[in-house]
């Protein structure tokens, strides 16, 4: 994989080293959890990170391993991650010209039950140390699904590769991906159903109504893998309960949007709105906001303005 990028720029190329070495550790983490102590919940008291979620012993060891590589990665100057309240800022000596945003551990309710969970991440340039930057400036995104087998997802300068690791530890390339999948499925956490909004009620009925099949994770990593590779569309609307919607912009939305987008997809905030994920302007990191990506022709389909007779 290194080699496969061994064009970018040497701050880029140590920030993606950083990443791969950071998921070889977590993926270990990862595979003898159970017997090693470490599923569960962090701490007796049940902390919750910044965006409201009981952090896992888990989402705490990998969190402390993307911080480490990527501090001694010498090339960023800031870390946000879902993880921290506030940015970390690197210290001078091992600063770069990058920031990175990055969940070390999505879908971490699916840890305890050994189903498919993972890091995502996306790295821009600032070097005036800006903190809040727009999912425009994103130069590089990508995620590691830690699944049946280990794959990681990179999106840069257009293209979508997609890796795979050995049993020595390299990620081997398997493919540029380009969204051309024709499956028929559409993935939503139904459970919801009752709390969602006019447009997403006739916008998941409509799927009913021509034969697509559900299927859910609960897993963003998972759930958005299986769309860029088969197709069909995944949503986390806004709802009655979560009217910014749940997944987090800065290290959920702009990356997996910048990713679709490479690989000749869409992503929108939806919630009576066609914008572009990466048009959000951020005004918090941890900011949440609404989702619809897949297929452009899948997102195309979504209608802010749904008849009132169809409800
Ligand atoms: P956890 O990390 O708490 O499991 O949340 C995962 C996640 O942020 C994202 O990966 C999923 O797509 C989404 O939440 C699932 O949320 P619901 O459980 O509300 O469907």
């Amino acid at each position: 994989m290194i080699g496969f990028y061994s064009y970018v720029d040497y701050p880029l190329l140590s920030i993606l080293t950083a990443i791969c070495k950071s998921s070889l550790k977590i993926e270990q983490q990862i595979c003898y959890s159970g017997i090693q102590g470490l599923h569960g919940n962090h701490a007796a008291s049940n902390t919750s990170n910044a965006s409201g979620d009981v952090q896992k012993k888990l989402d705490v060891v990998a969190n402390d391993i993307m911080i480490e590589h990527l501090i001694h990665s010498y090339a960023c100057n800031i870390l946000l991650s879902e993880e921290n309240d506030e940015p970390i800022r690197v210290p001078e000596k091992c600063s770069g010209p990058y920031s990175v945003a990055f969940d070390p551990l999505d879908g971490s309710s699916n840890i305890d039950c050994n189903g498919p969970i993972g890091t995502i991440f996306s790295i821009s340039e600032n070097k005036k140390g800006e903190i809040l930057l727009p999912g425009n400036r994103i130069v590089m995104a990508g995620y590691v699904l830690y699944g049946p087998s280990t794959e990681m997802v990179v999106a840069h300068n257009g293209k979508v590769n997609r890796f795979q690791l050995d049993s020595e530890g390299h990620y081997l390339h398997m493919g540029p991906i380009v969204l051309n999948g024709l499956k028929k499925i559409y993935s939503i956490n139904e459970g919801n159903s009752s709390l969602w909004n006019a447009d997403i009620k006739q916008y998941i009925e409509s799927y009913k109504q021509s034969g697509y099949g559900a299927r859910y994770i609960g897993s963003m990593v998972a759930d958005v893998h299986r769309t860029l590779l088969y197709g069909g569309v995944f949503c986390y609307p806004a709802d009655k309960k979560n009217p910014k919607g749940k997944l987090r912009l800065l290290y959920e939305c702009y990356p997996m949007a910048f990713i679709f987008e490479a690989a000749m997809g869409a992503a929108i905030v939806g919630n009576i709105s066609y914008q572009r994920i990466l048009d959000v302007v951020p005004t918090s990191i941890h900011q949440r906001t609404p989702i619809i990506l897949g297929s452009a022709t899948e997102v195309k389909k979504y209608n802010p303005y749904p008849p009132k007779a169809n409800l």
